[in-house]
């Protein structure tokens, strides 16, 4: 068995590494030469925590390959980015030019996959452009849908042990599906329809947004009532039926923050709760940033000088060394630009150093602030001692009580 990995990140490398693990020869693809190039080296392009071991295993052996263009296989799998446009419109333009890719190259018998992220009908439709393309091909092969799960950071346990869902355009596509992902996932594979795989993803992504917009919304309603958010959710989850997550200064990441808006975009009417989740967990970073701005105003009024502010955190969340669209990032940058003569710390133990901020260590920025602003919960931050010297804008509960 021949396997086409298309795209070669945080997903389909994992992917690719884990299934050559497992016996399969796999042929990875990107369009970035210098991705292919470090997978060929066995260097790890994206952080995850034990993977380049793995990769450096594959790659000795042979059972990975990676190149710009894909080769003849008997299954292929598209793992690109989904992003959005700028009116929250989803783009499948990278779906559809990795299938083009491969077009080509299909043969009676094959298995076609989809696992990016995509809009419910994204599936069926690129089985319509392959058909049309390739009409030789009708009922000749395989084609379904098949997404991932994993949490980043714990990727190589996750691959395997998840459950997963696929759904094939008809049923003879499931089956082949399942006989695939059964090579390497130990977790159970659920059967079902193209269209409700796709949307048992968004389902999945939307549902997390719109329970933590529910946790945002309450710590919007405890800040103007004097209730400790923390301890009230912690009181209102000793209910059994009642499991409320934890506020933040907003949501980030490529998928919680993105996959909702597949839903929105394209039933507008039907999907209000979701919407509203979004803008909910959107405002909540804006309201921070605003609160740092009051803070700072207040200071100067009360000491007749500019504070030192330090700004803790960068990440998208705790423990992690990953800033894409993290609204940690997005309110020091708004802070930054509205006190443009306060001294701004600006404090992420798990990155050395970023081409725009200027990194100070979390003990020295601690000492130095007056205004000490928490964004993100990581483990370092925990460890330092309530000072009730300073003022404390604490965003992310590093002191619950
Ligand atoms: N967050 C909160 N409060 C919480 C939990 C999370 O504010 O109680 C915030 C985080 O700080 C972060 C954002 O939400 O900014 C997203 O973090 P996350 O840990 O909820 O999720 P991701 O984006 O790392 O991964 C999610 C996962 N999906 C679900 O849990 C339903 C993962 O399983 C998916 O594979 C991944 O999206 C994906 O690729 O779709």
């Amino acid at each position: 068995m021949k396997a086409c990995f298309m795209g070669l990140g945080y997903i389909g490398l994992p992917t690719a590494i884990i299934a050559a693990k497992h016996g399969i020869d796999v042929i990875g693809v990107d369009i970035n030469p210098q991705v292919v190039e470090m997978t060929n080296q066995g260097r790890l392009h994206i952080v995850e925590p034990g993977l380049e071991a793995y990769l450096q295993e594959v790659v000795k052996s042979g059972k990975l390959k990676a190149s710009v263009k894909p080769e003849v296989c008997e299954a292929y799998f598209m793992v690109v980015p989904t992003p959005f446009k700028g009116n929250h419109e989803p783009d499948v333009t990278y779906v559809e030019a990795a299938t083009r890719a491969v077009l080509p190259l299909l043969k009676k018998g094959d298995l076609f996959v989809i696992e990016s992220t995509s809009p419910v009908g994204t599936t069926e439709m690129m089985a319509k452009l392959i058909f049309e393309e390739r009409p030789e091909l009708e009922n000749e092969i395989f084609i379904a849908y098949c997404p991932e799960r994993v949490l980043p950071g714990n990727v190589i346990y996750e691959l395997v042990h998840n459950d997963r869902v696929i759904g094939g355009i008809n049923s003879e596509s499931t089956e082949k599906a399942i006989a695939f992902y059964s090579q390497f996932v130990q977790g159970t594979l659920h059967r079902t329809h193209c269209r409700t795989a796709e949307m048992c993803k968004l389902t999945e992504n939307s549902s997390r947004d719109v329970q933590i917009a529910f946790a945002n919304e309450l710590s919007l309603i405890c800040d103007k009532a004097g209730i400790n958010v923390w301890e009230l959710i912690q009181l209102a989850n000793k209910h059994p039926r009642v499991n409320i997550l934890l506020p933040g200064c907003g949501v980030g990441g490529h998928c919680i923050a993105v996959d909702p808006y597949f839903i929105t975009a394209e039933f507008p009417m039907e999907s209000q709760i979701i919407a509203k989740a979004r803008e909910i967990n959107n405002y909540k970073a804006f309201w921070c940033a605003e609160k740092v701005e009051n803070a700072m105003l207040k200071f100067e009024l009360e000491h007749q000088r500019k504070p030192v502010i330090a700004m803790m955190g960068l990440a998208f969340k705790p423990d992690i060394d990953d800033l894409r669209e993290a609204p940690a990032k997005y309110i020091t940058t708004k802070v930054m630009q509205s006190c443009n003569n306060a001294d701004i710390l600006v404090v992420e133990p798990n990155v050395s150093e970023h081409k725009v901020f200027k990194l100070t260590s979390y003990t020295e920025a601690y000492e130095k602030a007056d205004i000490v602003v928490f964004l993100v919960a990581h483990k370092e931050f925990k460890t330092l001692p309530y000072r009730d010297d300073k003022v404390i804008l604490d965003f992310c509960g590093i002191y619950k009580k």
